[in-house]
């Protein structure tokens, strides 16, 4: 399908989306959301596809939600338009793995949606914010929820009154990013992790997400217990048999998402 504004591959069993609108720096308007969330639909139905990586340019993953369009709109235009809250959770609602592989800015609506993602590579030029305060707002898309979580509240809570920036380093030491790749080899390390997960048996990679995902929304008991019931369905599987079938026979395993 051709889109405007970003543009989809894939390689082997990898779903790639990148964000396309270079002169705005991939700010994020709203046919771009829809864009989005239709090709996510597309890699989900296609049982072909076992991880996506989403993705921007090298200067910019997104530098936040359009300020353009979203300048003259008052209260009533977004609250009766229901402005930006149709698809825009929808990588968070992705059940295959999504990974961000993040150069450049992540600013307000940017940030927010690199971490919807399942986790976010993070190249040696990433810059994480949430400016919005600068514009006269607050995030809109998570990012005052998702961004505590992660980094915690003193961090959090200054990057959001401040609208500071957090460098590739500063956030894989704060846990916002899994690791730092060098610029160039951002793109081949997202897809060979991509490619590494898609690998293995997709139902049993689902269950894991859904587990750890579980742990930001619950108790800690409720969510062991939640965790225990999944472990426990997971030897209902073949590819549970076959995988520690493989294991005991030294042998690579061959799943067959069953
Ligand atoms: N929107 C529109 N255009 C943008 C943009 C943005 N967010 N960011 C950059 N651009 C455009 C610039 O206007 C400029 O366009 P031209 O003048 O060339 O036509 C071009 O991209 C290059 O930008 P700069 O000239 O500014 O480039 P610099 O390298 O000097 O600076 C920068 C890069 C990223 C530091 C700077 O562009 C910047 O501060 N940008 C704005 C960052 C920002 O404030 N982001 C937060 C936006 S608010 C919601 C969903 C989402 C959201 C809220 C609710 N719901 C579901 C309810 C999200 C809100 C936001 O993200």
């Amino acid at each position: 399908m051709a889109y405007s504004h970003i543009v989809v591959d894939v390689k082997g069993s990898v779903g790639i989306i990148r964000l396309d609108r270079p002169k705005a720096l991939n700010a994020l308007c709203a046919e771009l959301f829809v864009e989005l969330a239709e090709a996510l639909d597309g890699f989900e139905a296609n049982d072909a596809i076992g991880a996506i990586v989403l993705t921007g340019s090298k200067k910019a993953f997104a530098a936040g939600a359009d300020i353009m369009e979203m300048q003259t709109k008052n209260y009533m235009d977004v609250y009766m338009g229901n402005f930006l809250t149709g698809q825009e959770e929808r990588i968070s609602t992705c059940r295959k793995p999504v990974i961000a592989a993040v150069a450049g800015y992540a600013l307000g609506g940017g940030c927010e949606i690199a971490m919807m993602c399942d986790f976010i590579l993070a190249a040696d030029n990433a810059q994480f914010g949430q400016p919005e305060i600068k514009l006269g707002t607050i995030p809109g898309l998570g990012g005052t929820q998702r961004l505590t979580r992660f980094v915690g509240k003193s961090k959090a809570m200054e990057m959001c009154l401040t609208g500071r920036m957090m460098g590739a380093e500063e956030a894989e030491r704060a846990g916002l990013v899994s690791r730092i790749v060098p610029l160039d080899d951002l793109m081949d390390e997202a897809v060979k992790v991509a490619g590494e997960i898609a690998e293995l048996s997709q139902p049993i990679v689902m269950m894991a997400k859904e587990s750890v995902k579980k742990s930001y929304e619950t108790t800690l008991r409720e969510g062991i217990m939640f965790e225990r019931r999944v472990f426990h369905s997971t030897f209902s599987t073949e590819d549970q048999k076959e995988g520690m079938s493989a294991f005991a026979e030294k042998r690579t395993p061959e799943f067959k998402n069953r």
